[in-house]
């Protein structure tokens, strides 16, 4: 997979992929990051890339043309079969994890961070196949959107973790995850539940299953709608219920 970030401040971009495991991923060649400049795409001396909106309003506006250069020219460069424009914008659809799994098929995404108040419509109408937003709070712009999705589609990627681990995860079935402990078995007064200690398998699987039962219920009861609930789970969610009334 190749990810263009198409940005005017690419220095907000730098330090998210040169760490940890995106960085591992890179190394690997799992992906391609690549920090694009519009200002490269102007052809003005003040490499301008934004302008006052036309009707008047505060704010100012990204310019079509080095937008729509840059995406016609990071088409030309790769040999993909199919690109994905992606512009990051507080308009956008609510990025979540099954966006992230379908995005992570793609070959080639280019990502368009959105700034100030805006970008020009013909960009949206032009250019862009997707727009997203990470959710309903207002950022200065869409670099650090663009970072998350990132984050979430690399981590997906075929060979970036074991496919355990990726089954086993939180959100592949939509409950949240029960409590992790590691060693010491007890700190400060606070003690591992005995039953982690146990050795019995059984009992460990059935514990975690309803800790994730009861956190989901009490923090994310929306989620239980979508979840795959067995005869037990349904038993045990109905006494959680009726102890809590
Ligand atoms: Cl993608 N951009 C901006 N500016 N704000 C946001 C966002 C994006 N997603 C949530 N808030």
């Amino acid at each position: 997979m190749k990810i263009d970030l198409v940005t005017i401040f690419p220095g907000i971009l730098e330090g998210p992929f040169k760490e940890s495991m995106i960085k591992r991923a890179v190394d690997r060649n799992l992906v391609e990051i690549n920090l694009v400049d519009l200002r490269q795409y102007t052809h003005d001396r003040h490499r301008q890339v934004d302008d006052t909106p036309y009707g008047g309003g505060c704010g100012m506006i990204l310019k079509p043309e080095p937008l729509f250069e840059a995406v016609e020219d990071l088409k030309n460069k790769t040999a993909a079969n199919r690109t994905r424009v992606i512009l990051l914008t507080p308009q956008g659809h609510k990025f979540n994890q099954q966006m992230a799994r379908q995005l992570s098929g793609e070959e080639h995404l280019i990502m368009i961070c959105g700034r100030y108040e805006g970008v020009d419509e013909r960009v949206r109408s032009g250019i862009v196949d997707i727009e997203l937003s990470i959710g309903d709070y207002v950022l200065t712009g869409g670099e650090i959107a663009a970072a998350v999705v990132v984050d979430a589609v690399v981590r997906l990627l075929p060979g970036f973790i074991s496919e355990e681990a990726a089954a086993n995860e939180s959100f592949s079935e939509p409950l949240l995850e029960h409590p992790h402990y590691t060693r010491p078995p007890e700190y400060r007064d606070m003690k591992v539940p005995d039953v982690l200690l146990s050795g019995n398998h059984g009992e460990i699987e059935k514990w975690r299953r309803q800790q994730s039962l009861k956190r989901t219920y009490e923090r994310r009861p929306d989620l239980l709608e979508q979840a795959e609930l067995s005869t037990e789970d349904m038993e045990y969610l109905e006494n959680i219920s009726k102890s809590n009334n």
